[in-house]
Parts: C-alpha cells; structure tokens; sequence
C-alpha cells in the first residue's frame, strides 16, 4: 500500500511539472531581420535542479540558447547547451543576458502578437509557451500583464 502511494504521487508530479514560466516575451523585429530573441523567467518548484536542453518554435528555423559576454567593449553572444535552473529557484532570461534567439525568422514578429514556443526539459517533458511581443527594442515586458 505504502509502495503504491509512492509511486502514485511520483505520477501525479513528474519532474517538468514542477518548472514553470513567468512573463514569456518577445520584441517585433524590423523587416527583413532574419533573428528575433525570447526572453521570461523559468521557475523550479521542486527539490531537484532542472535543465531546459532545447527549444523550438514554428515561426523559426531553429531556437539557439545563447548567453552574453563582454569582452572589452564589445557584447558578445555565446551559444550553450542547457539553461540550469536550481532546485526551488529561478532562472531568469533578459535583454543583455541569456535569452533564447529565434534563428531564420520565417516571418516578421509583429507588436501585439503571440508566438508559440516549446521549450524542451533534460528530464523529459516539454512546456509550451506564448511570447508575447513588445515593441522593436524594448528593454522589458509591459506592465501589467
Ligand atoms: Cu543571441
């Protein structure tokens, strides 16, 4: 009985359950740009450290993780594998930081609009989102959501 239970409350949370997102957006891109940028904050309800490993979206060719540095005077972006988020902590994707960079636009992102995204987790699962777009350039999502 005590084995079953067990098991029981492992089905009911599997490990991507526990990760969530807040405040997924976006920028509209000028015409012609071929990259856009994904930004939001992930979250880690539970007692094991996550990793999101991948992402995709069907308006891009493909979705990079990237993370920016200086070197000099120059901001440079870096492309990695997996984006860690702590055990019962956050991970936060920002403008000048690490963000996701939607490569090969297949279109335009547009102000006001919504685009899908799925993010892919190491311990299996996936989550999709919505970004929400802001304005060419804008350094953070509107307020209030
Ligand atoms: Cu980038």
């Amino acid at each position: 009985m005590r084995r079953w239970l067990i098991f029981l409350a492992f089905a009911a949370c599997p490990a991507w359950a526990q990760v969530s997102v807040e405040q997924p957006w976006s920028r509209a891109t000028p015409p012609g740009a071929t990259i856009g940028a994904g930004f939001m904050q992930l979250k880690n309800a539970g007692g094991t450290a996550q990793r999101v490993v991948g992402a995709s979206s069907p308006v891009a060719g493909r979705v990079e993780m990237h993370v920016t540095t200086r070197e000099g005077d120059v901001m440079k972006m870096r492309q990695v594998q997996a984006f860690d988020i702590p055990a019962g902590g956050s991970f936060e994707l920002k403008p000048g930081g690490v963000h996701l960079m939607l490569v090969d636009l297949r279109r335009p992102l547009n102000k006001g609009e919504k685009v899908p995204l799925t993010l892919k987790l190491e311990k299996g699962g996936e989550l999709k989102v919505d970004l929400t777009v802001e304005e060419i350039g804008a350094r953070r999502p509107a307020q209030p959501r």
